[in-house]
């Protein structure tokens, strides 16, 4: 039997980070948690790139530019939606959760997601670098891992 498993080394990968500017404060916060996870993983700063689209509502149109340029082994998608009173919040987490589904899905590059949906800001902020730590970080650590597993599979399975 063999065991296929992506590695923990980011040497030579390229990544792009797609994030959205709502709820910026945080937001940065968890751009920082990935960009830490990348580098302390071997990540080149001239393999990186990161752009930033006004919403979670546009990360998935960005991620899926970047999927499919040829030009980059995983992306990872950052944003924070907060749900307050607003029924907006289902439209716009269900339509970046789907949409980055169906970008990393169609073009079998790795988007890792790193959206926060949350009730409010306070649990937002505890998973931007707070008590339950940073989901930047942990969305780069499984891009670097899909984007190394997915360059060990055989091409046709
Ligand atoms: N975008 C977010 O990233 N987070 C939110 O919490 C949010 N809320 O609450 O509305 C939000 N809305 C904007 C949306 O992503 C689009 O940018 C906008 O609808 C324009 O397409």
């Amino acid at each position: 039997m063999r065991t296929y498993e992506g590695s923990f080394d980011a040497r030579g990968l390229r990544i792009a980070i797609v994030a959205s500017r709502f709820n910026e404060t945080i937001g940065r916060r968890l751009v920082d948690g990935a960009l830490d996870c990348l580098r302390r993983h071997g990540t080149s700063d001239d393999n990186l790139s990161i752009t930033w689209v006004p919403g979670a509502f546009e990360l998935p149109g960005a991620a899926r530019r970047w999927a499919s340029s040829g030009r980059v082994d995983a992306v990872i998608a950052i944003g924070v939606v907060i749900r307050g009173e607003t029924p907006h919040f289902d439209y716009v987490a269900g339509g970046a959760a789907e949409g980055i589904s169906a970008a990393a899905n169609d073009t079998g590059v790795p988007i890792a997601f790193g959206v926060l949906t949350t009730d409010t800001a306070d649990q937002a902020e505890a998973r931007a670098g707070g008590k339950a730590g940073n989901k930047g970080f942990e969305a780069a650590l499984a891009a670097i891992e899909m984007a190394n597993l997915f360059a060990e599979l055989p091409k046709e399975l």
